[in-house]
């Protein structure tokens, strides 16, 4: 291995230890928990009462709207992706919280960057394969944490929770990320989604007990 190689790897493994660093998610606090909310070591499931099997040859994820380079993705092209892993807490509206979830997938941002929304788009739409929907800003779909997952806790994504692909939007609450993601359209103004339409909280802030509107 030549030098420069040898420093390159060196400082790769250092930004990992950094990544790893800035996310210290050791112990279960109050500051932690969002009120009303009960921390739970299960992870129960919440669905349509239809759990679609995708087949991955038959699975893509639609990125539309309002963007200069819309796409349709393949699994193979998906996964392609540059992949992100982000460590985070789910917080569900039904009162229930669990720390820690380790979701891998791709980026929201690496997503944006290869669709480049134009600057009207201010809000996206996603849809899932089950029927369901939800909306989201744009600006809070730009955390870093927030992924289109398809591995939980180093394996794949399973049905129950979303499989093949899932929106994860950690500072909100749950019913924001979308299972069994399809498509996300941008969009200029604001559509409410499936549990929207329904009465639940536009804005979704499980710190601000945004539950519903
Ligand atoms: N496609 C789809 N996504 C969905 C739902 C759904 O019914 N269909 N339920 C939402 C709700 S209300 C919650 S709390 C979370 C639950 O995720 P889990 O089943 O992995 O716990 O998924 C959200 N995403
Ligand atoms: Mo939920």
């Amino acid at each position: 291995m030549s030098k420069e190689r040898y420093i390159e790897a060196k400082q790769r493994w250092a930004e990992k230890q950094v990544t790893k660093g800035v996310r210290p998610r050791a112990v279960a606090s109050r500051d932690r928990l969002p009120p009303g909310q009960k921390l739970t070591t299960g992870f129960p499931v919440l669905d349509l009462g239809v759990q679609p099997e995708i087949p991955p040859g038959e699975w893509t994820l639609t990125l539309d709207g309002l963007v200069e380079n819309p796409v349709r993705l393949s699994w193979a092209e998906f996964n392609a992706l540059p992949p992100a892993e982000d460590v985070s807490d789910f917080h569900c509206v039904t009162t229930w919280s669990k720390y820690d979830c380790r979701w891998g997938g791709v980026a929201f941002t690496t997503l944006y960057a290869l669709v480049r929304p134009k600057p009207v788009a201010r809000f996206v739409y996603f849809t899932g394969y089950d029927g369901y929907s939800t909306n989201v800003p744009l600006a809070a779909c730009l955390d870093d944490d927030v992924l289109i997952a398809t591995s939980f806790d180093g394996k794949p994504l399973p049905r129950e929770h979303g499989g093949p692909a899932r929106g994860i939007i950690p500072k909100l609450y749950a019913w924001k990320g979308a299972k069994f993601v399809r498509s996300l359209t941008f969009l200029a103004d604001d559509k409410p989604g499936f549990w929207e339409v329904r009465g639940y909280s536009n804005t979704a802030d499980p710190w601000k007990e945004e539950r519903y509107a």
